[in-house]
């Protein structure tokens, strides 16, 4: 790539600021400030392989220096990289049971989950931080939780970062969902997948062991894609186990991510505000779709910081199909949702 082709994220944020001519840079510069906490995390996430080998797992490092765990971590830099901004009134975190206050006169609040996909942290698998902005709602002092439980169609932004073979910060503002590649020898962003689109499905992607335990409509539902009945799609399937790596895999690959609830789970694992409603503003934005089954996931209004609810996201025309057997099979024609 020649250095006149480069585009940096910063030059791309600031590109999409001259389209507002009212904008004071606050929200720029948010976007800016958790690109660079992305890169903080990232370079903890690549040390982690190497901390293991040398043996400097454990409480403290060979310097004496506590070695955090990664979640934490991640947790930790979202939280200092943002709170003395001005930019952001207070922030949630999946990892966090009550809202964290910043500077009263931001005027978004920051939702997050730090390192989604935490069980594979040791594995040396991909994980990523899930981002989500809404404007405050409340008009000064300290944030209040209800700035908070908006509906997804609300959001101002979200995005991801996916620490995988490279760290991609792919993200939305409602205008088109944009991937940017962290080149570690600039210690940069560059944009790499501008305008994403998702392509025809070819995968889906769930957790099989609990098929014993789904309903009807959803087993069904799965036989579907893998070939089962009339106009079967017959998909390849993909399950990393992180969120964020499966749906971006999906967003690139074309295909479909779910997690349904179930009779120990009915309302899935993942949460509204940290995971699906995030993500599901980046599949509506690439063409795409996110259901609870019964419902877009970005009409709901939440109504509990940490609530979960069961989600079909990704190749639009495929998550209609689970709302269709879930309607036949497990509802009876009725709308009713426990979300
Ligand atoms: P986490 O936020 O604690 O990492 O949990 C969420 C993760 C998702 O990334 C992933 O889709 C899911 O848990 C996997 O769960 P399971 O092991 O039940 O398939
Ligand atoms: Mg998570």
């Amino acid at each position: 790539m020649r250095p006149n082709d480069l585009i940096t994220i910063e030059q791309h944020f600031l590109e999409m600021q001259r389209q507002y001519p009212q904008a004071t840079g606050d929200f720029t510069n948010l976007l800016y400030d958790i690109a660079l906490a992305a890169k903080v995390i990232a370079r903890e996430v690549n040390r982690a392989g190497l901390v293991d080998i040398l043996g400097l797992t454990g409480q403290e490092n060979v310097q004496g220096e506590q070695v955090q765990k990664l979640d934490v971590f991640a947790n930790e830099a979202m939280i200092r990289m943002n709170e003395f901004t001005g930019r952001v009134c207070g922030m949630a975190s999946e990892e966090e049971e009550d809202i964290i206050g910043a500077d009263d006169r931001g005027k978004y609040v920051l939702i997050f989950d730090p390192l989604d996909g935490s069980s594979n942290i040791d594995y040396d698998v991909s994980i990523g931080t899930i981002f989500a902005i809404h404007k405050r709602r409340s008009h000064s002092g300290a944030c209040v939780v209800e700035d908070f439980l908006q509906p997804g169609r609300a959001l101002e932004a979200a995005g991801y970062i996916l620490y995988g073979s490279s760290t991609m910060m792919v993200y939305s503002t409602g205008r088109g969902v944009y991937g940017f590649t962290l080149d570690p020898s600039v210690g940069e962003f560059l944009l790499s997948h501008p305008n994403i689109r998702s392509p025809l499905p070819q995968y889906y992607s769930v957790n099989h062991a609990y098929l014993s335990r789904w309903s009807r409509g959803v087993q069904e539902y799965v036989g579907w894609l893998q070939g089962e009945g009339k106009d079967a799609p017959k998909l390849s399937e993909r399950y990393i186990g992180s969120m964020v790596a499966d749906f971006h895999r999906n967003l690139l690959g074309g295909g479909v991510f779910m997690y349904p609830g179930d009779t120990e789970r009915p309302l899935g694992k993942l949460r509204l505000l940290y995971e699906v409603a995030p993500l599901g503003f980046l599949a509506e934005q690439a063409g795409g779709y996110a259901s609870t089954g019964l419902r877009n996931v970005l009409d709901i209004q939440p109504t509990y910081l940490h609530q979960r609810v069961p989600v079909f996201i990704g190749d639009r025309s495929l998550v209609i199909k689970a709302e269709q057997f879930i309607q036949q099979h497990d509802t009876g024609g009725s709308d009713d949702d426990p979300c």
